[in-house]
C-alpha cells in the first residue's frame, strides 16, 4: 500500500484514540514546505484541533535512529555491570546552554567522544553543538562554520569508527559524511555508497557489528545495508529479501544485546523485531509488549543500562517504558518523570554518561533533562 493511502486509510480508520503516525525521522531534514509520504500527522484527539490541524510540534523530528547508545560511543557500553537497572525518568532539570533551538533539526549524539551525548541543532545558517558536561549543556558551538543540510535528512552517528559521532547529511544524488574532529565536523565528503531511494525510511546504525554505523536504507522492494568502511559505504545488500516495513515506526536499535544493531517494525497491532544476523536480518518475530504506540512519541533506547534498547512511548501524560527482555518487550511500565510538554522534540539520550539513556525534552525555550535513575 502506497504510504500516503495508508496514511488517509489510518485518518478515515482509526479511533484516532489508539495510535498515531509519526514523523520520518529520515524525513526530518527535507526542505521546509516540502511534504513527503511519510511526513504524517499526530492523530491526537483533541476538541481544540482538527485533524487538519495536528499538533506537529509535537511529534518534531527526533532522534530514534540517532543516539544509538551500542553504537555511538565505547564509553556508553562500559557500564559497569554492577550499576543497578533504572526504573523510571527522574523530575525534569533545566539544562538548557543557549538560546539556539535547531531551526532544521535536534539531535542527541556524542560528538566529542567523551561518552556524554551532547545536544546538536541544526539552523538554517550553521550547526550548533552543545556539549553535555554531566549536569548541563554548555553554550552553543558552531561546528560548521556555515549551512548544512540534507535534504533528505540529517544523522549522527559514528560512521568513521573513531568513537565520535559524525554529520551524515542525505541528499537526494549524494550522501555527505562530515567527520567529527572532536570540536568540528571536517568539510563534506561524498561517500554515496549507490543507487538507492531510502523511500520508506533512512538510518544509520551499525547492523555489522564493526563499531562503524552503517547506511541503513528501506525502500518499497527490501531493506538494503550499505555498510561503512570507514570512509565510504559499499554497495547496497539486500538484508531482507523482500518488503519489510513499519507502519507506525521504524527504528535500527540492537535489542537483544549482541551488539548489532536490529530492525524493529511498529505496526498498529504488533511491534515485530528483524535481529540482525550481521549479514542480513532475520525473520519477523512478534516482540509486542502492550497495548501502547505513543501517541506523541516512539523511541528505542537503553532507558534500563543493560546493554539492550527498550521501547519507549510517550503518551500525552504518561511515558512508558517497555524494557527488551533479549527475546520480547515487557509489559509497559509507567516511567513519567514530570511535567514537560516536549513541544519542539523528544529525544532519548545518554547526557549523563551512566550507561542509561535518558529523555531530552525541547520545550519552548528550555531544554529539560529527566535523567533515567
Ligand atoms: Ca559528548
Ligand atoms: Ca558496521
Ligand atoms: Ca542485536
Ligand atoms: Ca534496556
Amino acid at each position: 500500500m502506497q504510504p500516503t493511502k495508508m496514511l488517509l486509510t489510518l485518518l478515515l480508520a482509526t479511533s484516532l484514540s489508539a495510535c498515531s503516525i509519526l514523523k520520518n525521522p529520515a524525513q526530518s531534514g527535507s526542505s521546509e514546505g516540502e511534504t513527503s509520504p511519510q511526513a504524517a500527522a499526530s492523530q491526537l484527539q483533541d476538541e481544540n484541533q482538527s485533524l487538519e490541524e495536528s499538533p506537529v510540534t509535537s511529534v518534531q523530528p527526533t532522534d530514534t535512529s540517532e543516539p544509538s547508545p551500542t553504537a555511538i560511543s565505547p564509553e556508553s557500553s562500559q557500564t559497569p555491570t554492577s550499576q543497578p537497572e533504572r526504573t523510571a525518568f527522574g523530575q525534569p532539570q533545566d539544562w538548557t546552554g543557549g538560546p539556539t533551538r535547531g531551526e532544521l533539526a535536534m539531535r542527541v549524539a556524542d560528538v566529542n567522544g567523551d561518552g556524554l551525548e551532547d545536544f546538536i541543532a541544526v539552523d538554517k545558517a550553521t550547526t550548533y553543538v552543545l556539549l553535555s558536561n554531566g549536569n548541563g549543556f554548555e553554550n552553543p558551538q558552531d561546528w560548521t562554520g556555515g549551512p548544512v543540510r540534507g535534504e533528505l535528512g540529517m544523522f549522527f552517528e559514528d560512521v568513521t569508527g573513531d568513537g565520535l559521532a559524525d554529520y551524515i547529511a542525505v541528499d537526494r544524488s549524494a550522501t555527505f559524511v562530515l567527520a567529527s574532529q572532536g570540536d568540528s565536523f571536517a568539510q563534506p565528503e561524498n561517500w554515496t555508497g549507490g543507487p538507492v531511494s531510502g523511500e520508506l525510511w533512512i538510518a544509520f546504525a551499525d547492523v555489522t557489528g564493526d563499531g562503524l554505523s552503517d547506511f541503513i536504507a528501506v525502500d518499497m522492494d527490501a531493506v538494503y545495508v550499505l555498510a561503512s568502511t570507514g570512509d565510504g559505504f559499499d554497495s547496497p545488500q539486500n538484508w531482507t529479501g523482500g518488503p519489510a516495513r513499519g507502519q507506525l515506526w521504524m527504528a535500527f536499535e540492537d535489542v537483544t544485546g549482541d551488539n548489532l544493531a536490529d530492525f524493529i517494525a511498529v505496526d498498529q497491532d504488533a511491534t515485530y523485531v528483524l535481529a540482525s544476523t550481521g549479514t542480513e536480518f532475520a525473520d519477523p518475530v512478534n516482540w509486542t509488549g502492550g497495548p501502547v504506540t505513543g501517541q506523541l512519541h516512539m523511541s528505542f533506547a537503553d532507558a534500563t543500562g543493560d546493554g539492550l534498547a527498550d521501547y519507549i512511548a510517550v503518551d500525552r501524560s504518561t511515558t512508558y517504558v517497555l524494557p527488551s527482555t533479549g527475546n520480547g518487550f515487557e509489559a509497559p511500565l509507567d516511567w513519567t518523570g514530570g511535567p514537560v510538554s516536549g513541544e519542539l522534540g523528544m529525544y532519548f539520550g545518554d547526557v549523563t554518561g551512566d550507561g542509561a539513556a535518558d529523555y531530552v525534552a525541547v520545550d519552548q525555550a528550555t531544554i529539560y533533562v529527566l535523567p533515567a535513575k
